[in-house]
């Protein structure tokens, strides 16, 4: 009886989980849930796969990576027998987990199937799979043995996108000869979920799901929640990350307002200039320029690259997972392996100045980064000193804390350092030698919370003028002056000051400083403005009213050079809008005419796109908004004189959604569209 009990209560609860909106979490069971992936700040990712095989090479061309299929256009049939030829005899998952443990990471994101639809495990649902190569060992099966043996979460990358399954839709686009007959999109989602119920059940506790190839017209944000809360009733408190929705901003990773943004956004292969305060994040990046192997790839980072963009991103709140691309015998390239030993290195020592830290206190540091951890009735904070002071003066600018001591995290002694107040600083008395030339840690414990004052924001975004620019400085909210100096030195009570703003009339670097009751309260920011002749008008004749415009179809990832390509379609539109289309994916325009600018000024332009583009002034790149992205903005500014400049504009969709929009704004006016009556071309 109590066994029919025990299996209702299991079926009951299992249903329950089926049905529940995971997202409909409590704060204190998000942060709880959320613990181990802050406090970790630092993991590898893995792509392994069929691609390993040819290793970057088809065709005579070596530039591949684990796109290998789609970009070299090769047909199933011929991808397929690389599974006869995946024999990884040399893989080793305690070496690989070890080795990562080894490096100072504390996750291992590994992708149990990327675009090309193969899987690195032992599928009931598919024959696409490890067991039918001739190594036929489950990797993640032993890979999560290994992990568990040195205590890192193991955690899977698993692609939405899926080139090989009969039912995923769309298919390539130069597959023309792979029908889409019975295909059936519903049907391939069910087999995603079985096999992610495979992923999620036969490995043990997963830390995350690392979804990707999210942004074809198929997925979308409802599917995603969908699948999201499928993936926590397996497992409950697993995280998963924005790109299970379907409106990431390209390669800048954030979710756009009101999309479904999972557990964290994924910057790709780049940082986000400043913190994010209360957003979670991790940049993935590469170690040379392919997640894939490829052995012609040589252009590596540095281990001090690694490590400075390490200390970056925790700076700002970050984790950083950073990536090997395995051989096809199961080994990490030399090169990865020599980078990852020199990082351990100096993780095994410094460590505890990424791992469960916070965002900096400082917006900027001269000499470095800043990470902290709040402590018993203070603060630690973590100096990264990339630029070692050359009189061993370290200067920590606008910072009002008590010291209570300070000391070199590679100090096993803990010796303290000498410290002094100079006004808003204190400063630091260092060795004369670097002890890491990379990034010397110096520790600074200080009474309470921190209690910073960052120097005063200059707000205009323009950074150039043609005769005079007034400038304003961030009001502050603490009673303070604002005192400034245009030689480049450090304002005093005695500078000018800023209320009433500052008027340029030369290039000049403007040096800002906060004071609160006849003292220097802040460190100073330096921005510099610059005087530019406007760039001349040209004359024109045959003016008619629209822009040329030319329109090609292909398949980019970046802006092509249109000049070498024959165009499809070529006319006159009134404005810079999308020309009458026969494809909605895989297509450019390029737009050429002259715009009439009103007067001598400033102009600056406003260049949203999905998905690459960019735009020519008088031939001067002004914007360059190029890659694979969702609709996102850039802008430039350009000093222009009244009167007809020639405009381009390049733009170019690969597939999903399509978007161009261009607009200005100049002296006081507010940023409007380009009027029709502002485009010319001349009519030969
Ligand atoms: O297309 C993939 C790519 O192959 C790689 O997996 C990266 C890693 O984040 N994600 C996609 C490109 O954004």
């Amino acid at each position: 009886m109590c066994k029919k009990i025990l299996t209702l209560l299991l079926f009951i609860s299992l249903i329950t989980l089926r049905a529940q909106d995971f997202t409909k979490e409590t704060k204190e069971g998000h942060d709880a849930r959320m613990e181990w992936w802050r406090d970790a700040r630092f993991g590898m990712f893995i792509h392994w796969g069929l691609y390993s095989v040819p290793a970057g090479e088809w065709g005579g061309k070596t530039n591949y990576g684990e796109w290998i299929r789609h970009s070299a256009q090769i047909p199933l049939e011929e991808y397929d027998k690389f599974i006869t030829q995946f024999n990884p005899v040399k893989f080793d998952a305690d070496e690989w987990a070890r080795t990562a443990k080894n490096a100072g990471m504390k996750y291992i994101v590994i992708t149990t199937k990327h675009h090309d639809g193969f899987c690195l495990f032992d599928s009931k649902f598919t024959d696409f799979d490890v067991i039918s190569t001739p190594f036929k060992r489950d990797i993640l099966k032993e890979l999560s043995e290994a992990c568990k043996k040195y205590d890192m979460k193991l955690c899977f990358y698993h692609s939405i996108m899926d080139w090989h399954h009969p039912d995923y839709l769309p298919r390539r686009d130069w597959e023309k000869d792979r029908t889409t007959d019975g295909a059936d999109f519903d049907r391939y989602v069910q087999y995603m979920k079985n096999e992610l119920k495979e992923l999620l059940t036969n490995y043990g506790e997963i830390g995350v799901v690392w979804f990707d190839g999210e942004w074809e017209a198929t997925w979308n944000d409802k599917r995603g929640l969908d699948l999201y809360n499928y993936v926590r009733s397996l497992q409950p408190d697993i995280i998963i990350n924005n790109r299970v929705g379907a409106t990431r901003n390209g390669l800048e990773g954030f979710t756009t307002e009101g999309g479904f943004a999972g557990d964290f956004g994924t910057p790709e292969q780049q940082i986000p200039a400043t913190g994010l305060p209360g957003a979670d994040w991790e940049s993935c990046m590469t170690m040379n320029d392919n997640w894939g192997y490829n052995k012609n790839d040589k252009n590596w980072k540095t281990a001090k690259e690694i490590l400075q963009m390490l200390a970056d991103i925790a700076s700002k709140g970050g984790n950083y997972l950073l990536n090997v691309g395995p051989t096809a015998e199961g080994l990490f390239p030399d090169e990865s392996i020599e980078r990852l030993r020199e990082i351990g290195k100096w993780m095994k020592v410094n460590g505890e100045s990424i791992y469960g830290t916070e965002a900096s206190p400082f917006e900027k540091l001269e000499w470095g980064r800043c990470t902290q951890k709040k402590i018993e009735n203070g603060t630690r904070l973590y100096l990264h000193v990339f630029d070692f002071p050359a009189n061993g003066k370290l200067v920590v600018p606008g910072i009002n804390n008590e010291t209570v001591k300070t000391y070199l995290l590679s100090d096993s002694k803990k010796d303290f350092l000498k410290v002094d107040r100079k006004d808003d600083a204190l400063i630091i008395t260092l060795p004369t030698k670097a002890p890491d030339e990379i990034n010397t840690v110096v520790v600074l414990e200080t009474t309470g919370d921190a209690d910073i004052v960052n120097p005063p924001q200059i707000k205009s975004t323009i950074k150039i003028f043609i005769d005079k620019l007034n400038v304003n400085v961030e009001p502050s909210n603490h009673a303070m002056d604002v005192r400034y100096t245009l030689d480049g030195s450090i304002p005093t009570l005695n500078s000018p000051n800023a209320e009433k703003g500052i008027e340029l009339n030369e290039t000049v670097v403007v040096s800002t400083r906060y004071f609160k009751n006849g003292k220097p309260v802040s460190g100073t920011a330096k921005t510099l403005f610059t005087k530019v002749k406007p760039e001349s008008a040209v004359e024109v004749d045959n003016l008619k009213n629209g822009v040329h415009y030319k329109y090609f179809e292909g398949k980019w990832e970046t802006l092509p050079d249109f000049n070498i390509l024959q165009p499809i379609d070529e006319g006159v539109m009134p404005n810079i809008s999308l020309p009458e289309k026969k494809s909605l994916n895989n297509y450019g325009v390029e737009y050429t005419g002259y715009i009439r600018i009103p007067k001598d000024d400033v102009y600056t332009f406003y260049l949203s796109s999905d998905d690459g583009s960019s735009l020519y002034i008088s031939g001067k790149l002004i914007i360059d908004n190029d890659g694979l992205h969702a609709m996102i903005e850039r802008e430039g500014a350009v000093a222009l004189s009244a009167g007809y400049h020639p405009i381009r504009i390049k733009y170019f969709e690969n597939t999903g959604d399509e978007g161009l929009k261009v607009f200005y704004k100049y002296s006081e006016n507010d940023k409007q569209q380009i009027d029709d009556n502002m485009l010319f071309h001349s009519a030969k």
